[in-house]
């Protein structure tokens, strides 16, 4: 950690400098070099996210109060019409992992993509599950993904696991990166890949927060080599991006880029307007049919 862990405060408690690792309701756990402890942020509900940097006062030996949150340098979230949910804080990295199967849904994967890069993070696709033969379909939708422009990987978490290990490691040692992916992708199971009693450590995560099986949903926190972290989530089937505007949505399509400004309404929407630039890129083909579907759902599901 960067400062001084530790600074006695006026009142004789101890303060500490912590990352949140784990959240359940208004529990947290937060680490140091040295503790986890349960901490508890007094009023507030959902405001502690797994990734912040927090001070907290130490109360007892296991048992912290969360006084600040530091600010964050993103923070990564979902939201449906209803409610917002925050996946990760302080993110450098976000990995998509899908595989052949269970079956993939591209959607998904393009609206983790667009969420990455509204939050100002950079995205990485994972192709996990190559030993698996009816591979075809989603070695083509890497291709796909890859020529517009990401990152892409393509390994196989069970078989040949030591380089599927030295690749992973290449690409997330020293950042800090949070895994997403459809439920049955191999998410766990990478992260065991990297951080071996990470399954264990998961365990005494939800112990410490009496969290059960409901911690299913929640992000978790591993540090590895020093200053790297792994963020694993249980997969969800819905990545909602109520959140965005358009404008912002159609920002992340890096097959707009070069047509942004060129359409005759500055504030061209991209729908049904005349003049439009993107629009006629998708006629002549310079834009895949399925991606421009795809920007129209988002667009006109939008906010604003
Ligand atoms: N054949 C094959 N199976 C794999 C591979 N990686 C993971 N699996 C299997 O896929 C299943 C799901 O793996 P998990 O790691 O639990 O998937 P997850 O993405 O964490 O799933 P959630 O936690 O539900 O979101 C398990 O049975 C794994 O053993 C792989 O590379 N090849
Ligand atoms: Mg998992
Ligand atoms: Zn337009």
């Amino acid at each position: 950690m960067k400062h001084s862990p530790r600074a006695a405060l006026g009142d004789g408690g101890v303060q500490v400098r912590a990352r949140v690792i784990a959240t359940f309701g208004r529990q947290s756990l937060i680490a140091d070099a040295a503790h986890i402890r349960q901490a508890t942020r007094r009023g507030r509900r959902g405001d502690v996210v797994v990734g912040d940097c927090v001070l907290a006062t130490v109360t007892s030996a296991e048992q912290a109060r969360i006084e600040s949150i530091e600010p964050r340098s993103t923070l990564l979230f979902r939201a449906d019409q209803y409610r917002i949910k925050e996946l990760a804080a302080n993110v450098d990295q976000v990995i998509v992992v899908f595989a052949a199967r269970p079956a993939f849904n591209r959607w998904f994967i393009w609206k983790a993509l667009v969420a990455a890069s509204a939050a100002g993070i950079d995205a990485l696709v994972l192709r996990n599950k190559t030993d698996l033969s009816e591979s075809d379909d989603a070695s083509s939708f890497l291709q796909q993904i890859a020529k517009l422009g990401w990152r892409t990987l393509a390994l196989s978490a069970k078989v040949d696991s030591a380089r599927s290990r030295e690749l992973l490691m290449h690409e997330v040692g020293g950042r800090k990166t949070l895994m997403v992916g459809q439920s049955g992708m191999g998410k766990s199971t990478l992260l065991n890949l990297l951080i071996p009693d990470a399954g264990a450590r998961t365990r005494e995560y939800s112990e410490r927060l009496n969290a059960g099986k409901q911690t299913t949903t929640a992000s978790r926190w591993f540090p590895f080599n020093g200053d790297s972290a792994l963020v694993d989530t249980a997969g969800f089937e819905e990545f909602g991006l109520a959140h965005l505007s358009f404008g912002e949505i159609a920002a992340t399509f890096p097959e707009f880029s070069a047509l942004l400004g060129h359409c005759r309404f500055q504030d061209c929407r991209h729908l049904a307007e005349p003049g439009c630039a993107v629009r006629a890129a998708r006629a002549t083909g310079g834009i895949a049919p399925e991606r421009y579907e795809f920007y129209r759902a988002l667009a006109e599901a939008s906010s604003a």
